[in-house]
């Protein structure tokens, strides 16, 4: 992945924005560049066919975009809500709307706080889906800890939204990542409901060495991924000697995670430089990070003994060297890319465009490119009528909703 110094910026003040005019930069990348950059990390092989450097995906969509909304302070997250508009989160700690005519609102009262550095700050919004009548939501984020001043862990907090869409209600965190590390970076941290009404936690490593090397000790939350139900019991896997919400463990930092046409789950995971991965992650299986990896150290040194396979030790559908640094998953479903149903779209923040995998079965067959340079992509989601809708990661960011050029 690529490092994200970027430091909080002070909040301003924010104008609502609709622009109607088309941006468009559209097509599937037209010369296959970005599949004949040198790798990152030379000399290593793939464990299989197809699992890394796709064939250049075919079709012909093109795509119009729009921007939404703009001024957003670095939005994370994001889900719509049943009237067309949209929960949006801002890294430094805010949560609004964005009603369907891209009106922004006020920051919603009564967000839990959070320790906005470095990679940290309000992170994941998830709408539930019987929102209508229950007006639930859950939120993720950096958490500090109440008891280590510096430190902080990933924190999940459910609430109701008052009618008037102005204050978030009986907010209480029901997760909270342990043990707390005084570090700013790697948090994870998608939110998915998943078909039993579980709520699935990706989580993170903490970045430094010393949290790193625990991400495969059993008896802690670092490098996991978790399964808690609605109110924050324990559903993970029930292996035995794991924490009791563990699902999967040996993850580095898993910033999108989405449900499949199946009700599997699916996550893409930021690698170290060379070694971002797609998983299909299974109950009480290890996904192999720091013990193997795809990829090297930010300073070209190997991870551990730099393997990239071990009995025991899961392989990653697909992996990309270079890095495209994945933030933001959804498996297409829609009305207005019917060609793309079942296809995989990843949000790419360091190949700043949208991703798409198609796929064979569980392989990789073909991978696209698509709005290449709309800045770095954060979060991807689906629209109501089958359009997409990105955030981009700036100070300036944007809410911008992709459609099909007619
Ligand atoms: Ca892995």
């Amino acid at each position: 992945m690529t490092p994200q110094p970027d430091p909080p910026v002070p909040s301003r003040g924010r104008t609502a924005a609709l622009f109607a005019a088309s941006v468009l930069l559209a097509t599937p990348a037209c010369a296959q560049d970005w599949n004949d950059e040198g790798a990152n990390a030379d000399g290593q092989t793939p464990a299989f066919q197809g699992q890394t450097r796709a064939p250049e995906a075919q079709g012909s969509v093109q795509l119009d975009t729009a921007v939404v909304a703009d001024g957003l302070d670095h939005p994370w997250g994001m889900d719509p809500l049943p009237d067309g508009s949209w929960l949006v989160t801002e890294r430094s700690g805010a949560l609004r709307m964005v009603a369907a005519d891209g009106t922004l609102s006020e920051p919603i009262a009564g967000v839990p706080q959070v320790d906005a550095r470095g990679q940290g700050g309000l992170l994941d919004v998830l709408v539930a889906p019987d929102f209508a009548q229950s007006r639930r939501i859950w939120l993720s984020y950096a958490a500090p800890s109440a008891t280590e001043p510096g430190k902080n862990s990933t924190g999940v907090a459910t609430a109701t939204l008052s009618q008037d869409g102005r204050t978030l209600d009986g907010v209480t965190e029901i997760f909270r990542q342990q043990p707390a590390w005084a570090s700013d970076k790697h948090f994870g941290s998608r939110l998915v409901l998943d078909r039993d009404g579980m709520l699935f936690v990706t989580l993170g490593e903490r970045s430094d060495p010393e949290p790193r090397a625990t991400a495969q000790n059993d008896d802690n939350h670092i490098g996991k991924l978790v399964r808690i139900s609605p109110d924050g019991k324990p559903a993970g896997a029930g292996t035995a000697g794991w924490l009791p919400d563990v699902w999967s463990k040996g993850h580095r930092n898993v910033q999108a995670a989405a449900l499949d046409g199946e009700g599997r789950l699916w996550t893409v995971e930021m690698g170290p430089q060379g070694g971002d991965e797609l998983n299909q992650p299974q109950k009480g299986l290890n996904y192999g990070w720091p013990i193997i990896t795809y990829g090297e150290d930010y300073d070209g040194t190997p991870i551990g003994e730099g393997i990239t396979a071990q009995d025991g030790l899961e392989q990653p559908v697909y992996y990309w060297d270079p890095v495209i640094a994945p933030s933001g998953l959804v498996i297409y479903d829609g009305a207005m890319f019917p060609e793309w149903n079942g296809d995989i779209l990843v949000g790419g923040l360091a190949a700043q465009a949208l991703v798409r995998l198609d796929l064979d079965g569980d392989r990789v067959a073909g991978e696209a490119r698509y709005l290449e340079g709309i800045g770095r992509v954060r979060d991807v989601a689906v629209a109501a009528d089958g359009s997409l809708m990105l955030l981009t990661d700036a100070d300036n960011g944007q809410m911008v909703r992709v459609t099909r050029a007619e």
